[in-house]
């Protein structure tokens, strides 16, 4: 087995200190940190993110995975930097005001930095103003909104008004258990995705 497919499969089996040091030994044996990034950890991630989509792994096993990602991350960024090798696209996310649940929200998280998107992640009840703030600051190719609570699509729906009424003119992404594709026509969101996986898919082909 190779350091990448080696990479790949330990980030599937969650196991952090075995992925840095596979990590380790792709870096002594002089290959690319976006290489290792791509054909190993982004590739294990892929499995993982195809998996759960499935119902074969549940939300423990993708945030063990995910920690075996960070750790690996952290030990690549550098070199990634110094690379200068970029992001795919940026996403701004978080689940709008009045709604607490971010569970949702943390596996998209870890889908899409899986797949080469830099995250900035406003958290949880975050009114419009500061999905508004963030975007004119940050530029994000997306903005992602979350809503677990049909009470607080209302304020997605706000949000998105206020949005398209200013000069941000990123691809909006809903998702959340009570939204649908309807309702994201509604409110005029671009995207709309049922799972952290398909968002991820859409993400990639709104930013190629
Ligand atoms: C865990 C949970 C909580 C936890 C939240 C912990 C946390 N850190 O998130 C706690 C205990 C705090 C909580 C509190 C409450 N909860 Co609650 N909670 C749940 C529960 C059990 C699971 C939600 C969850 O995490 N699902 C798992 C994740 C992975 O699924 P998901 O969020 O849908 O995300 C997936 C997709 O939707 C998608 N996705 C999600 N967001 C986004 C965003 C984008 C951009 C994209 C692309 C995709 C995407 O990707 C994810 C992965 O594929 C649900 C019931 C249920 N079984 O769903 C109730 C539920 C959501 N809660 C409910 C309620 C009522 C409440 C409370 C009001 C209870 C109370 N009386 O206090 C409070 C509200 C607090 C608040 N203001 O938000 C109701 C909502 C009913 C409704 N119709 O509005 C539910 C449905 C339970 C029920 N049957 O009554 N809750």
């Amino acid at each position: 087995m190779n350091e990448l497919t080696e990479i790949a499969q330990k980030l599937e089996a969650g196991d952090s200190q075995a992925v840095t040091a596979a990590i380790e030994q792709a870096i002594t044996g002089q290959i690319p940190a976006a290489t290792i990034l791509n054909e190993g950890l982004i590739a294990g991630m892929n499995v993982i993110g195809r998996r759960f989509k499935a119902g074969e792994i549940f939300i423990p096993n993708v945030l063990i995975a995910a920690r075996a990602m960070n750790a690996g991350i952290a030990l690549l960024e550098p070199r990634l930097a110094a690379d200068g090798i970029k992001p795919v696209g940026k996403l701004l996310i978080g689940t709008v005001q009045g709604d607490l649940h971010d569970i949702g929200k943390t596996l998209v998280n870890i889908l899409f930095k899986g797949a080469g998107f830099e995250i900035i992640d406003l958290g949880v009840n975050v009114p419009a103003e500061k999905f508004l703030q963030a975007a004119r600051a940050e530029k994000p190719d997306l903005i992602g909104m979350s809503a677990l609570l049909t009470t607080t699509m209302l304020n997605m729906e706000s949000c998105i008004r206020q949005l398209r009424a200013s000069d941000v003119t990123a691809t909006i992404i809903i998702g959340g258990a009570p939204t649908s594709q309807k309702f994201a026509a509604k409110i005029n969101a671009d995207l709309w995705a049922a799972s952290a996986a398909d968002g991820v898919e859409l993400a990639k082909q709104a930013v190629a």
